[in-house]
């Protein structure tokens, strides 16, 4: 099994989920702004150019949230990693993950790396990067009320939606947003994990641009 992708808080949570459940597999570490995902033989995996991707016995995955995913289904249906398909704990996990993906980082979090960090690519936009900030500390608020008295997501464990969240939170406090307390202390707990942090330690080895 081979993982491409490093650098990022979106290739992170991929090998996030595979320390978790401890798999044995092959670190394709290539940053985002490398030239990397424009090569041919990347391009035959994902034609976004975009990592991160998984290759499994010749299955290619792309978007972290349907690796993550993936990951735990196949390799720890019973670790409770995931919540079992077809019930109403995996409906609310569907319900985070999209929550995540859309309200957190597309709308908001991703808005300002482009308009910030990647200004000399997409250009400035000042009300949008306000506009921005202003999104995501108002859609986090629904996950400030969820922690506020739970320790995870979904049901009583970890699961794959508190890594998408929490790279997340690291990601805005990164980018100088303050979070409410409920999700500073979560937020210290789940960076605390193991696995996570010989995730972080791998996937942040490499920069995005290869320097
Ligand atoms: N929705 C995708 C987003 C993937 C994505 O945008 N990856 C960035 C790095 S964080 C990338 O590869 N960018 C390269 C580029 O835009 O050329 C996911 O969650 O996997």
């Amino acid at each position: 099994m081979q993982l491409w992708g490093g650098a990022t808080t979106r290739t992170l949570r991929a090998h996030w989920m595979a320390h978790e459940l401890a798999l044995d597999y092959e670190p394709k570490l290539v940053g985002p702004r490398t030239g990397e995902t424009q090569r041919a033989e990347f391009r035959t995996l994902n034609v976004k150019e975009k990592v991160p991707v998984l290759v499994d016995d010749g299955f290619v995955l792309t978007e972290s949230a349907a690796i993550v995913t993936y990951l735990a289904d196949t390799y720890g249906p019973e670790t409770g990693l995931v919540p079992q398909p077809r019930t109403r704990l995996r409906a609310q996990y569907n319900e985070w993950l999209s929550y995540v993906q859309m309200e957190l980082d597309a709308h908001t979090l991703y808005i300002l790396r482009k308009h910030i960090d990647l200004a000399h690519l997409y250009g400035k936009a000042p009300a949008a990067v306000e506009a921005a900030i202003e999104g995501f500390k108002k859609q986090v608020a629904f996950a400030a009320n969820r922690l506020q008295d739970h320790a995870h997501l979904v049901g009583d464990g970890f699961t794959g939606a508190d890594i998408m969240l929490t790279s997340c939170l690291t990601w805005g406090r990164a980018c100088g947003i303050e979070l409410p307390q409920a999700l500073d202390d979560y937020t210290r707990r789940m960076t605390g994990r193991a696995a996570y942090i010989s995730a972080a330690k791998l996937n942040f080895s490499v920069t995005p641009d290869g320097s």
